[in-house]
């Protein structure tokens, strides 16, 4: 299957991520796509292409035009306003505290659009941002194109990033820009499926009201794991979205068993809902040496989920997403993707 890489991920490197009270070495930096790229070569997995430039058009259509205004124009006020740093969020909107105003100064306009500390954003973010999300396009173009499945080598990740807030290291939703571009070409029902150790508190909340688009998740019981305010299993979806929505939150140390079982239910749900095609947020830190994650699938079991994922028999863009554990991120997504192909 073909990948779609950009180069211009290397523009978002944040020097701080927030992490234990301290500033630390970002989790999500650069080199982790450096090790998926030499696996992906190793296995000859197939063509790395770097993608068109981005369609604004979907992105429009599913994200706040002021969040992307934004995030487009952060850096040079931050810098305008004689911030030394890089962009952190002090601040955000709490309980009982008003979002119907934005406000003006920097400071204030970066914990409006923030949920979570932990993510800077520095002079290339949006750059690159625009180029994840670029691949993302591409790979779903491969795919509405005819390709049985297409491989989004996105950085900076997009499933924690909703229509208008950053964090969990993420700004744009590609998976989410993904899916919609699939109904724009007029695929009735679509699904996305998060297997990142994290919950898609994003992506769930851009299509939770939505019947067209099913959203499922496997991820760390939000009790225990980020994003904490989201992903519990009563989250089922509202209105014409009543159903569309599916979460399987799962306890610290859960092994590969009970993982399966999750994923051939969510698999199940898919197949009933009529889905025309597929996105796979891919994240692998559900690998048991993550160092930020809690569960504990083993590099074999990763390439066992994508012959699972096979099985729903649907054209599928893969987007990457999380995995930390830098030296066997390369072997377990790439151990995904062949999982798949060899099906
Ligand atoms: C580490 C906590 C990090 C954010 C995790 C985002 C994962 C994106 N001290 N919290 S896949
Ligand atoms: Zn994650």
């Amino acid at each position: 299957m073909k990948t779609c890489f950009s180069e211009d991920h290397r523009l978002h490197f944040p020097q701080a991520e927030l992490a234990g009270g301290q500033f630390v070495t970002p989790y999500e930096r650069p080199s982790r796509v450096e090790y998926i790229l030499a696996r992906l070569k190793e296995r000859g997995l197939g063509e790395i292409e770097a993608p068109g430039p981005v369609d604004m058009g979907p992105v429009h259509q599913l994200i706040d035009h002021g969040y992307l205004e934004f995030l487009e124009t952060a850096w040079d006020a931050w810098k305008a306003a004689g911030m030394a740093g890089e962009i952190i969020a002090a601040g955000v909107p709490a309980r009982r505290m008003r979002t119907d105003r934005i406000p003006r100064y920097i400071d204030g306009r970066v914990g409006y659009y923030c949920h979570a500390s932990e993510t800077a954003i520095t002079r290339g973010t949006w750059s690159a941002a625009l180029s994840s999300m670029a691949s993302a396009q591409s790979a779903q173009r491969a795919v509405a194109g005819g390709a049985r499945a297409a491989f989004a080598l996105c950085r900076p990740p997009g499933h924690h990033a909703t229509s208008d807030q950053y964090g969990g290291y993420c700004f744009l939703n590609n998976a989410a820009v993904a899916a919609e571009m699939f109904r724009l070409d007029g695929a009735p029902r679509i699904a996305v499926l998060d297997i990142d150790f994290h919950h898609g508190n994003g992506t769930q909340d851009i299509f939770y009201a939505r019947g067209d688009v099913l959203f499922a998740s496997l991820h760390g019981d939000p009790m225990e794991a980020y994003p904490y305010f989201l992903g519990h299993a009563d989250e089922r979806g509202t209105g014409e979205g009543e159903g569309a929505n599916l979460n399987y939150p799962m306890q610290p140390g859960t092994p590969y068993g009970p993982w399966a079982e999750a994923l051939d239910d969510a698999i199940a749900r898919i197949r009933r809902f009529g889905a025309e095609a597929l996105v796979v947020s891919l994240g692998v830190d559900a690998y048991k040496d993550d160092p930020i994650s809690f569960f504990r699938l083993d590099s074999p079991d990763f390439a066992d989920a994508g012959r699972r994922i096979a099985g729903l028999g649907l054209p599928t863009v893969f987007c990457m997403e999380g995995g930390y554990a830098i030296e066997a991120v390369g072997v377990n997504t790439v151990n995904v993707l062949e999982g798949f192909e060899d099906a």
